[in-house]
C-alpha cells in the first residue's frame, strides 16, 4: 500500500495519476498547503523541501523497510520501477522519457508556477515579471507542441513524461495562452483527459478542494511569505 500525501494541484495530480493508472492501492493524506499543513513536523520527516507531493511505500520491492519519497519527478520514477510500468524498458526509450520527465520538472513546472504567480494570483502587475514568464512559459508550449507533431505522446508510448506534464498544461487562461496556437499540444491533452485513471484522480481530487477553488489573503500569507527563518521555524530549529 501506498501512502500519498497530496493536495489537488498540478503535482500532485501527477502522482495519483499515475497511481489510478498502474492500478495500484494507495490511501490519500492530505496536505492542506493553504493552511500550512506542509510544515508539520510528521510531514517533514519525508518531506524536507516542505512541498507535497510525497509518498510512502509500505510494501517496497526489496522487501525492507517504508520507503519515503519526495520530489513528483522522483516520485513518478520510482513508481515506474517499481510496477514496471510507464517506462520503457529499453534504453532508448527510457531515457526519451526521462529527458521529458526532466524537461517537465525542471523547466515547465517551475516556469508556468511563477507564471501563475505573477500573472494570476498577486493584485501587483509587474509588467516585466509578467512578459518574461508568459513569454518563456509559451517558449515551452512551441517545445512541447513540435515533440507532440505526429506523436500521440511525448515520449512515444503514454509514460510518467505525459503524466508529469498534462496537469501543468490545463490553465492556459492563468499562464496567458492562446490554446488555439498549440493544435497537438491540445489533441494531446483531449485523449489525456478522457482517460478513465486521470478522470477518477481529478474526481478524487475534487473531495478535498474543489475545481473553482479562489486563493484567500490568507491562504496568500502561508504560500508566498516563506524564507529560509519558516523552514527554521517549522523544523523547530533554534
Ligand atoms: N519540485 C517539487 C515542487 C512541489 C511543489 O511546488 N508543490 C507545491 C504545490 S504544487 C506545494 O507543496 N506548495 C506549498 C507551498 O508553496 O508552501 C515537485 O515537483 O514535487
Amino acid at each position: 500500500m501506498i501512502e500519498v500525501y497530496f493536495w489537488p494541484t498540478p503535482n500532485g495530480h501527477k502522482i495519483t495519476i499515475f497511481l489510478e493508472e498502474a492500478g495500484i492501492d494507495y490511501r490519500v493524506v492530505p496536505v492542506n498547503i493553504a493552511k500550512g499543513d506542509q510544515f508539520k513536523p510528521d510531514f517533514l520527516k519525508i518531506a524536507p523541501n516542505n512541498r507535497m507531493p510525497a509518498i510512502i511505500d509500505y510494501a517496497p520491492k526489496d522487501g525492507g523497510a517504508p520507503v519515503s519519497v519526495f520530489e513528483s519527478g522522483a516520485i513518478l520514477l520510482y513508481l515506474a520501477e517499481k510496477s514496471g510500468q510507464y517506462i520503457p524498458a529499453d534504453i532508448r526509450g527510457r531515457m526519451k522519457t526521462l529527458e521529458w520527465l526532466f524537461w517537465q520538472v525542471g523547466g515547465l513546472g517551475p516556469i508556468a508556477g511563477q507564471t501563475h504567480h505573477f500573472n494570476a494570483y498577486i493584485d501587483e502587475k509587474i509588467p516585466y515579471a509578467i512578459s518574461r514568464f508568459v513569454n518563456e512559459t509559451n517558449r515551452l508550449y512551441g517545445v512541447l507542441d513540435r515533440q507532440l507533431a505526429g506523436k500521440d505522446f511525448i515520449a512515444g508510448e503514454y509514460s510518467i513524461a505525459d503524466m508529469a506534464t498534462y496537469p501543468w498544461t490545463l490553465s492556459f487562461d492563468r499562464q496567458g495562452q492562446n490554446p488555439e496556437d498549440f493544435p497537438n499540444v491540445l489533441r494531446w491533452q483531449s485523449a489525456i483527459k478522457a482517460r478513465p485513471a486521470v478522470m477518477a484522480s481529478y474526481a478524487k481530487g475534487e473531495a478535498y478542494r474543489s475545481a473553482n477553488y479562489k486563493m484567500s489573503e490568507e491562504d496568500k500569507k502561508v504560500l508566498f511569505g516563506q524564507t529560509a527563518a519558516s523552514v527554521k521555524a517549522s523544523s523547530g530549529t533554534p
